[in-house]
């Protein structure tokens, strides 16, 4: 008898569109920063960022990682819903905002599945390089295929160098093939 309510309990669940209301996860959300760091985890030096200050790429706003000259350590990551064997594709725009700068900004790209048995699918540090004063984005697009009902897609500011030049994230989706 506890074996079938238990499945009731993960079909009702699945059902709602992927929230779960004990836990407060949901279906992936807010890859675009416009509720700030609803749904996610932040920790490190970094911040939400404003349009027209700050160039965006969707909506008004951006997270901003290592500014002010500050050490690049940032460290930001959410954990949603998948449904397990299915296919999805990881899409964001990275950005950085300079003056008199041609140096790099590095972003690592982690997506493990944070279920039973922890399991990385995707580990990426990519770069972007500043040219000159202003501010340059760029898009990267991975896929991966879940094996658990919970991943966890975390992003870390790896930049070896923070003087005049900063990392931006914006318009993060994860849509399922
Ligand atoms: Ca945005």
């Amino acid at each position: 008898m506890k074996h079938l309510l238990f499945a009731i309990v993960i079909l009702s669940a699945n059902a709602n569109a992927g929230f779960d209301g004990k836990s407060g996860r949901g279906a992936f959300n807010n890859g675009s920063f416009e509720q700030d760091y609803t749904q996610w985890q932040g920790t490190g030096n970094q911040e939400i960022v404003t349009a027209p200050a700050y160039q965006v790429t969707h909506g008004g706003k951006a997270v901003l990682f290592n500014a002010g000259q500050t050490e690049p350590n940032a460290v930001l990551s959410q954990t949603f819903f998948t449904k397990v064997g299915a296919t999805y594709t990881l899409t964001f725009d990275f950005g950085t905002t300079a003056y008199l700068s041609t140096d790099e900004q590095r972003l690592q790209v982690e997506v493990y599945n944070s279920g039973r048995f922890p399991h990385l699918h995707l580990n990426i540090t990519t770069p972007i390089f500043a040219r000159g004063t202003g501010t340059w984005y760029e898009s990267r697009q991975y896929t991966f295929v879940a094996d658990d009902y919970l991943t966890t897609l975390y992003f870390a500011d790896v930049s070896p160098t923070t003087y005049n030049i900063d990392l931006l994230l914006d318009n993060v989706r994860i849509i399922k093939r």
